[in-house]
Parts: structure tokens; sequence; C-alpha cells
């Protein structure tokens, strides 16, 4: 089959991202003998215009529409990305009688909000390696049945990319790394958090040698800076640990960054991380406040969060926090707290949250009131909701304007304070890595 694959997303903060779930899909589509294509919204100006001509050149038989951003999370400032992606769609179904299958982790947060917003014919929720060929032959035989396929989580070795598919160098001169995954799922619990939702809570790990070998052959390829984009790369800890060790065995000059959670318990992991090229790392500190992190069951405490950034910087890491405002039992106080407290450790770079972005079957969509997500005309739930404290609500926002204000590392993406396109490709014009080390 002729078939047209469509990366969705546009958003380019804090950095173009290469579409990593595109490209497997494409990968996967490719490797059972189809003919593939692929558009990237996100390389076009006038991308709805650029789409119909593909659309009209190609003539494909079966069109894939990876959603991977829904919006920007970011309050109050929100950017709505949902709208963009009906623009494309509707191009699409303007110039071609091809079905439209959708999938992505943006789509799979609100399968049946997209079917409907987009007018699509089918869904692929979760992990659509398997799946997505699986379905292409039905299609293809006209023996399809179930609009919506939720697909079983895959097993690892998880397909790898084919990254000349979405032209990955492009995105590494403007985006600084190339992205990899050492394993999915996330055991942790925190009440707002969809990662669970997405990869499921059992973690299912790469073989670090695989882990490694990609990143040998991107590093031939001239890539020599990665994010590993698992929920949380410091968990399993000894997981973590056996790549590094395995970088180090295998003497491979490369740094990579990724999501950490402030709490270890391996003395020597931040001396391994170090010498396995891992100087810099991002943290869910998300508070510094006991009843606020026992709120949103995060799973560790202040002490815990101190302690494991001191070892962090001891060691020569330099790190980047998230704190969000106005979470589950915030006040006055308890952000007066996470302030002084980061001042404290003093991070190279702070990222500031006002409020929490809700989505339907997470703990805090039903703390803070949502209805039953079955009973929401769909396309509805697409529109962003938040949660934020009451307590604070009134002045959080100029509050929050005001700390970030004060300190030159500190960035509101919800506020557009030292956040703008702009600022970020100057920086980035001379400068490989992550980009925060910069600020
Ligand atoms: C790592 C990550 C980041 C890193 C990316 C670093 C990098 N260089 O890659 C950073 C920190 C930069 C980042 C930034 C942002 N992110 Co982010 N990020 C993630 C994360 C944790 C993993 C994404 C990933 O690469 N997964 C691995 C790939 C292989 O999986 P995948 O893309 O899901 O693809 C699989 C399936 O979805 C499916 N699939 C994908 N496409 C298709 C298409 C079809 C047709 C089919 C059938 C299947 C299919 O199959 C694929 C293979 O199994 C996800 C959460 C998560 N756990 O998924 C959030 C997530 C994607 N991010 C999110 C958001 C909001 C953002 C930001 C807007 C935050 C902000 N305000 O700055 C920015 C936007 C950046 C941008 N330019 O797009 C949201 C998106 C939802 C939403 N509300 O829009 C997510 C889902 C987290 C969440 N809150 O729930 N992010
Ligand atoms: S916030 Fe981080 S640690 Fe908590 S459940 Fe989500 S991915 Fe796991």
């Amino acid at each position: 089959m002729r078939v047209l694959i469509i990366s969705g997303s546009r958003a380019l903060l804090p950095d173009p991202v290469y579409p990593l779930g595109a490209a497997i899909i494409a990968t996967a589509v490719e490797g059972a003998g189809h003919q593939v294509t692929w558009f990237d919204a996100l390389r076009h100006k006038e991308a709805v215009f650029a789409l119909g001509e593909v659309v009209d050149e190609w003539e494909p038989q079966a069109i894939l529409f990876s959603i991977r951003n829904i919006d920007s999370a970011a309050f109050p400032g929100v950017d709505r990305h949902f709208e963009e992606h009906r623009e494309l769609a509707r191009i699409c179904r303007e110039r071609s009688t091809a079905p439209i299958v959708l999938g992505g982790s943006g789509f799979s947060l609100l399968p049946q909000a997209f079917m409907s917003y987009l007018n699509a014919d089918f869904g692929v929720c979760g992990e659509g390696e398997q799946r997505i060929v699986e379905l292409l032959e039905q299609i293809n035989a006209g023996t399809t049945d179930e609009p919506v396929i939720t697909t079983p989580r895959a097993a690892p070795p998880f397909l790898t990319a084919n990254r000349e598919l979405f032209d990955a160098p492009w995105y590494y001169q403007r985006g600084g790394v190339a992205n990899l995954q050492t394993k999915r799922g996330c055991a942790l619990n925190c009440i707002y958090c969809t990662y669970p939702l997405l990869e499921g809570h059992k973690v299912r790990r790469v073989d670090p040698r695989a882990v490694v070998e990609e990143m040998v052959a991107l590093k031939r390829a001239g890539i020599e800076h990665f994010f590993i984009v698992d929920a949380v790369f410091n968990r399993p800890e000894e997981h973590a640990a056996a790549i590094c060790e395995e970088i180090c065995r295998q003497e491979l000059d490369i740094s990579f960054s990724g999501f950490f959670i402030p709490q270890g318990d391996l003395a020597e992991f931040p001396s391994l991380l170090v010498r396995a090229g891992c100087t810099a790392v991002e943290l869910g500190t998300d508070s510094l406040s006991d009843p606020v992190l026992h709120a949103m069951r995060k799973g560790f405490t202040v002490d815990d969060a101190m302690g494991y950034c001191r070892r962090l910087t001891e060691a020569g890491i330099i790190q980047c926090h998230n704190l969000i405002f106005g979470g589950p039992t915030e006040t006055e106080q308890t952000m007066a707290e996470s302030v002084a407290r980061m001042d404290e450790l003093a991070p190279k770079a702070m990222i500031a949250t006002i409020g929490l972005r809700t989505y339907p079957h997470t703990e805090l969509w039903r703390l803070g009131g949502g209805d039953d997500p079955s009973k929401i005309d769909p396309p509805r739930l697409l529109e962003p909701t938040f949660y934020i404290e009451e307590a604070v609500a009134d002045g959080v926002i100029e509050r929050v304007g005001e700390w970030v204000d004060q300190r030159p590392g500190w960035v509101c993406p919800g506020l557009a304070k030292r956040y703008n396109p702009r600022y970020f490709a100057r920086l980035r014009r001379r400068y490989k890595g992550v980009l925060w080390t910069l600020f």
C-alpha cells in the first residue's frame, strides 16, 4: 500500500523534538513492505497547503496521523495544538478518500475526543508499531472492525526508528539532541501523571547493551548528544547504572540527559553518571514542601530531594528543576517554603509551572471535580483544564511572575517568561546538548 504518515506537531519550545513515535511507526510500516512517505508539519510555514500538495501527488491508500501534542499544558498562556491538527486532517479528507488512522501519546490520552474532532476512521491507542501493520492488512483486505483499538504493551526489545525517516539530522541541528528510549513504564503513582496511563506501571527495560548499540550507531552518524525520553531515567536505579556502566565499558564519548526523580540509594550513582557523560539532569521535583509532595503522592520527601540534589552537585552535575505552584494542598506558606529551599539548592535552571493540567482517568481529574469523561461530549474533552488549589488561586500568577523575574535561571512557560522561540533559537545556534545549561 502507499502510506502517508504525518507528524502533526508544530511545537518549537523548548526545542523542536524529533517525532520518535511517528518514526517508529513509519519504520514498522516500511518494514512490512509498504511504500511510505512522511510529512512533518513542523517543517512547513504553510503546513496545511503543503500537506494538500503531498496528498495530491502521493495519492495515499492510508493516512497515518501521529498526534503527540494536544496543547502546551502551560497555564495561563496555553497553546492549543489540537486546532492545528484539525486543519491538517481536514485537508486530507478534502483531497483523499484514504482512511485516516490516528495514534500517538496525545491521541492516546483523549482517543474518543480526537476521533470525532478530526473525523477519523481508525485510532490506535498506545504503542502502535505492531498493531498498525495488522490494521493496514485489514484495511487492504476490507476486514476492519473496531474503529478504536487499544494495543497490548510491547515487550522489549522495542523496534528502533530508521532516523532517515523524518530527517533526524535536521532535528539534531536545531534541537541539539537525539532522543532515545531505554525502557517503557513508570512504577510510581503521582496523582496528576499521565505517563503510567500511556506506558503502564510495569517497567519494561531494554537491555543496556542494546541501548548503547543504538547510541554507537547514532554516534557513527555524527550524533553525540542524547535525551533519554523515559518517564524517569533513574528508576529503577540499577538499570540506569547498568546503562552508564556499558557506556563506560565501551568508552563511548557522548553526553546525555533525561528526567530524574530526586531520590536514590546507590551512593556511587552520581559519579557513575558523570563518567558516562551525564552532567546535566532534569528533575521532577514539583514542590519542596512535604504536605504538597505527600498530597501529590510523589514518593519522596523534602529531605530526600535536598540530599539527593546536594550529592548531584558534589559530583559536578548541574540541574534543571521543575516546581509546580498551586498543586493539591498548596498554601502561601508551602509555596514560600518551596521557593526558599530552591534558592538554597540554587540550580542552574528552574521551570515554574502554575497549576496542573488535568487529564481524564488520573486521580487529579477526580480531585478537581472533573465529570465522568464518558458523559462529556468528546470534543469538549480537548479543552485544556487546570487544577489550582483554591487557597492560592487568587494572586498565584502574579506571585510566580515576581519570583521568576527575580531569579535569572528561572523560566515560566505559561507566562512566556524567558521562554520564547527566538531567544531559544539564538542560544541553540552555538550549542548542542540540553539548552537550559546556558541559562
Ligand atoms: C520525553 C518527553 C519530552 C521531552 C522530549 C525530548 C526529546 N528531544 O525528545 C521534552 C522535555 C523536550 C518535552 C517537551 C514537551 N512536552 Co513532552 N513528553 C515527553 C514524554 C515523556 C516521552 C515522549 C517520547 O518520546 N516517547 C517515546 C516514543 C517512542 O513514544 P510515542 O511518541 O508515544 O510513540 C508511540 C505511541 O504513541 C504510538 N504512536 C505514535 N505516533 C503514532 C501514529 C500512529 C498512526 C499510530 C498508530 C501510533 C502512533 O506508537 C509509538 C511507538 O510505540 C511524553 C510522555 C510519554 N510518556 O509519552 C511527554 C509528552 C508527549 N509531552 C507533553 C508536553 C505537553 C510537552 C510540552 C508542550 C511541555 C512544555 N510546556 O514545554 C513540550 C513540547 C515540546 C515539543 N517541541 O513538542 C505531553 C503531551 C500531551 C499534551 N498535553 O499535549 C506528554 C504526553 C506528557 C503529558 N503531559 O502527558 N517532552
Ligand atoms: S510524575 Fe514522573 S515519577 Fe511520577 S508517575 Fe509520572 S513519570 Fe512517574
